[in-house]
């Protein structure tokens, strides 16, 4: 029997727009190109966008051309005033958004923007998902996001092929528009929260003495074990701080995260303190790093180095 050649895990060839090539747009929109859809590629730092079509797609000028004759435009932007520039500005998506097209927004912003630029794209009959991600610029370029959709049921279920087994090993649907960006903001205090938990346990071990390599391997032994410790452990204790999630871009979610918890009268006082942590480190001049730098702060208060010795 002849051997069928597995070329896409993507269901259909579609014409997309994709808008915002930095970190994580840049890995998603060569991941589509990979699996065979036509890609009309959209940066404000036109560079970017010729790199990203040395691999195949098309430059576009502007949003509106991006999205002019795309049937799905992906954005993937650094925040809420940045997603009102590619969608609302002259040349935004709104120019030339075709009618039953869907904007799926994997950025980070709050769910009042979301909500915003739902609204303004439904005047023009097309529809959208907030769509985060989790996962870094690794998964992006290997097709393994995690997804946490937002928006009309029907809306996931016309263009599910382009998540699961496409850009994303999971898609999960959260619920009506704007739940995906909640669930973003949920998802990343979390992480910042366990991470400052083991910033301060593996600081105070290098304060006391222990080599903070060993006192990780004990932690990483028993419960308190974590994907996130995982992830970020072992490049802290050898003081690599490459971003593969820039701390500026932590800061905003974090401050985000603590908007909606005020809008909905939530205490958070782990947040709000975590929040002041980012805060000293970007006035330390950390922004660009990744956001596990936020360990700097404590160790420059407390005169010691998280470094494995061992
Ligand atoms: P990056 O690497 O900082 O990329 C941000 C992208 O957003 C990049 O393409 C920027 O264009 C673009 N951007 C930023 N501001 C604007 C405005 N005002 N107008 C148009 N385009 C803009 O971030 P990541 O890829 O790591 O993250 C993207 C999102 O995912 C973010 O919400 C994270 O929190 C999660 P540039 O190249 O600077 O011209």
């Amino acid at each position: 029997m002849a051997k069928m050649t597995k070329r896409t895990e993507c269901f259909m060839a579609r014409t997309i727009g994709f808008i915002g090539l930095g970190l994580m747009g840049r890995g998603m929109a060569r991941t589509l190109i990979r699996k065979g859809h036509r890609v009309s590629l959209y940066n404000r730092t036109r560079a970017k966008a010729e790199e990203v079509a040395s691999l195949g797609g098309k430059v576009a000028a502007t949003p509106a051309e991006a999205a002019r004759e795309a049937e799905v435009v992906f954005t993937m932007v650094s925040d809420p005033p940045a997603l009102f520039e590619v969608v609302e500005s002259k040349d935004g998506i709104l120019d030339t958004i075709r009618p039953g097209a869907v904007v799926i927004d994997s950025s980070t912003v709050s769910p009042q923007a979301t909500l915003r630029v739902a609204e303004r794209l439904k005047a023009k009959g097309a529809s959208m998902l907030d769509a985060p991600v989790f996962g870094s610029k690794n998964e992006a370029e290997s097709g393994q996001l995690g997804f946490m959709i937002g928006g009309d049921r029907k809306v996931f279920d016309s263009v599910q092929d382009l998540f699961e087994g496409c850009l994303g090993k999971s898609a999960r649907y959260i619920g009506p528009q704007g739940m995906g960006a909640y669930a973003k903001l949920v998802f990343n205090l979390t992480i910042c929260i366990m991470l400052q938990g083991l910033n301060e346990g593996l600081t105070l071990a290098a304060k006391a003495g222990i080599d903070p390599g060993l006192m990780y391997d004990v932690l990483m032994g028993g419960r308190a074990k974590a994907g996130i410790f995982e992830f970020k452990g072992p490049s802290v204790l050898q003081r690599d701080f490459t971003p593969f999630f820039p701390l500026k871009l932590m800061n905003k979610d974090l401050k985000l995260a603590l908007d909606a918890a005020h809008a909905l009268a939530v205490p958070m006082p782990a947040l709000a303190a975590i929040k002041e942590v980012f805060s000293s480190a970007m006035a330390a001049g950390q922004a660009e790093e990744d956001f596990s730098s936020t360990i700097k702060v404590l160790e420059r208060q407390a005169g010691v180095e998280v470094k494995r010795r061992s």
